[in-house]
């Protein structure tokens, strides 16, 4: 298959409510939609998930849209690609860049399953019809308002929730849920927010049943990782740390988290993807699929990979009602009783829903990839 186009859609979408960690609060769901067109006018569709300031990765939406522009594309420019597991390797001489790759080589992904006239899901070996799906709740003033609305959220019928914690934002809160939902799947994130001075704090969640504390310390650390799992009965998950294959098994090997969770932008795209599913599969080590506040683009994407039998773990892949008034893919995607439908159309399932979408869209720029580079 050749490309003769790309279109880069940007558009910025609010956010229901306020999204809270401990790196800072996002109002609203700022991205790009990559569009390929094949030669025989075939469009695959990718989302840009950087965030717009690098406190997450390093990565944000300036830079990685330059990166796009300047050197992914060029490399699909008048080359053939055969499939999509070709374009992992072709941008695999530049360094770091994994939202930014991922955002093109997931594009790649849907306009072969296109092609085939194939889901993606099913493309990519995935067996499941609709998955069991959770929710990551925000940082909240208080514990009533979180006990609140993990409240909705559970009537809503979500089947895990992960609620972001941050040194003495912790405790207090995970307690008061825990004691009024004794039997809900629950677990925390931190996103890197402890270090090992706050011992003694990681250590009273112990205590909480929770399914996993994800990503307590810093965003390069192993070591700190792996002294602590052995300290905890608790899982240990790692999420910043994840950006390929090789740290997943430096964290494997070093004994740093019994989890994964597993974001296609934040490993570069599906193939890097897959091969950490297999790894974690053969080395018992329990892999899920986290998300990005995605819109329904990247929301499509998890979805493939979240139907892999390989799941077990309700992923961070909640309804699009959970994010936005309204998304722009149709249809939309809705939680029936705890599930999401995985799409059975051809790729990505979904379109385009375009009133919505140009609600939103700040630019649209168009590229030809015929022409201008060799
Ligand atoms: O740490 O998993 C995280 C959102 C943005 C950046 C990082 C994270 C998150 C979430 C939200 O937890 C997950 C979702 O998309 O629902
Ligand atoms: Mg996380």
């Amino acid at each position: 298959m050749y490309f003769r186009k790309a279109r880069l859609i940007h558009a910025e979408l609010p956010l229901v409510a306020p999204f809270k960690t401990s790196y800072g609060e996002l109002k609203s769901k700022d991205f790009y939609i990559v569009e390929l067109v094949s030669e025989d006018g075939i469009c695959g569709y990718g989302e840009l998930e950087a965030f717009p300031i690098p406190d997450y990765t390093e990565e944000t939406l300036d830079t990685a849209i330059l990166i796009v522009k300047q050197h992914l594309l060029p490399l699909l420019a008048q080359k053939e690609i055969h499939t999509p597991e070709e374009v992992n390797p072709l941008f695999g001489w530049i360094q770091g860049n994994e939202m930014a790759k991922a955002a093109v080589e997931l594009a790649v992904w849907d306009a072969f399953a296109k092609r085939e006239k194939r889901s993606l899901a099913k493309m990519i070996g995935a067996t499941k019809d609709s998955i069991a799906v959770g929710v990551s709740v925000g940082l909240q003033r208080d514990v009533e308002a979180l006990v609140q609305l993990v409240g909705r959220y559970v009537d809503e019928g979500y089947e895990r929730v992960k609620l972001k914690i941050a040194p003495h934002k912790d405790i207090q809160f995970i307690e008061a849920v825990r004691k009024k939902f004794p039997n809900l799947s629950l677990m925390a994130d931190a996103n890197s927010a402890y270090n090992r001075e706050d011992f003694s704090l990681l250590k009273e969640l112990d205590q909480y049943n929770l399914e996993m504390i994800e990503q307590p310390f810093g965003t390069k650390d192993f070591v700190d990782h792996a002294w602590l799992q052995a300290k905890l009965k608790t899982r240990i998950c790692l999420d910043e740390n994840i950006r390929s294959l090789d740290d997943v098994k430096q964290a494997h090997m070093l004994g740093s988290c019994q989890a994964v969770n597993l974001k296609l932008a934040r490993v570069g795209g599906m193939s890097e993807a897959l091969k950490i599913v297999k790894y974690c599969k053969d080395n018992d080590l329990l892999v899920w699929c986290g998300g990005m506040l995605e819109a329904g683009i990247g929301r499509a994407h998890n979805i493939a990979l979240a139907a892999r039998d390989e799941f077990t773990f309700p992923g961070d892949i909640s309804a699009s009602n959970r994010y936005f008034n309204e998304d722009i893919v149709s249809p939309a995607f809705a939680l029936i009783q705890g599930k999401l439908n995985v799409p059975v159309n051809p790729g990505i399932g979904v379109t385009l829903n375009l009133n919505v979408l140009q609600k939103y869209t700040k630019s649209t720029e168009e590229i030809l990839l015929d022409k201008g580079w060799s």
